[in-house]
């Protein structure tokens, strides 16, 4: 279904080709934690979900393959957090971003007149929303490239990723590294706002004992372990 989905989307213009290399790639490190939610991926989702509670203007960036896959997930965690919502391509053309924002109809989206930039980054890749993703104090990215991650994490924002190859750049620069599939990741950070989204206390506990690091060596761990 998932593979459908993104054939679907590459087809109508939403997914380009390099996102579907990057599903294949996405797909292998899946078959390596059994294709589920593995206990330290979900004490990453809750980890991201106090983090976007507590933010003071937290954004969800969405590419062409986030689009095609979680568009409904993005709307729900956006209106429970709430969350802004900005469509980033890192393969920018005015056409994919007409048509994005064409599938998120009814929803307030950023991202089609971008009035800022990433410092660091070239021409397209840089372009953003000055109250966006610019001004956000925590960013959700997912399937993100690695030079933006570590822009993004260059401005002091948090950035939290889903990934899940637990060694790429943008896995390994950011601040909260959720390694699971998008699918089930988003669903998982839902769950968790609505347990989490009336209790203060627990949510700076939360961020208080999570060791960033520490989770992604658990994660690695976890792979060998079973391969072994
Ligand atoms: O739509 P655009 O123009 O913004 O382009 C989007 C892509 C995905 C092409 C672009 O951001 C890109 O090239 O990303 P990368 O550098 O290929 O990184 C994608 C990462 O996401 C890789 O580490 C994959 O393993 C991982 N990945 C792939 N599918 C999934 C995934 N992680 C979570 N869930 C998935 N379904």
């Amino acid at each position: 279904m998932i593979r459908e989905k993104l054939v679907k989307g590459f087809k109508d213009g939403i997914v380009v080709p390099e996102g579907l290399i990057a599903h294949g790639r996405g797909e292998t490190f899946d078959y390596l934690i059994d294709e589920k939610t593995i206990p330290v991926a979900e004490k990453a989702e809750k980890v991201a979900a106090a983090y976007l509670l507590k933010a003071k203007n937290p954004v969800i960036s969405v590419n062409g393959n986030t689009a095609a896959l979680v568009k409904n997930d993005i709307v729900e965690l956006s209106k429970i957090v709430p969350a802004k919502i900005e469509i980033n391509l890192f393969h920018r053309t005015d056409e994919r971003i007409k048509k994005i924002v064409e599938m998120f109809k009814g929803v307030d989206v950023l991202g089609g007149r971008p009035d800022a930039r990433i410092p660091g980054l070239e021409h397209h890749r840089g372009l953003c929303c000055k109250s966006g993703i610019f001004s956000s104090d925590v960013v959700l990215v997912m399937l993100e490239d690695g030079d933006r991650a570590k822009a993004l994490v260059d401005m002091k924002k948090t950035v939290i990723a889903v990934d899940l190859n637990p060694l790429s750049r943008t896995a390994q620069t950011a601040s909260i590294t959720v390694v699971d599939n998008v699918t089930r990741a988003l669903k998982n950070i839902i769950k968790n706002c609505e347990i989490l989204r009336n209790n203060r206390t627990e949510i700076d506990e939360t961020i208080k004992n999570f060791d960033n690091r520490g989770n992604i060596d658990e994660v690695l761990k976890y792979i060998s372990k079973r391969l072994g």
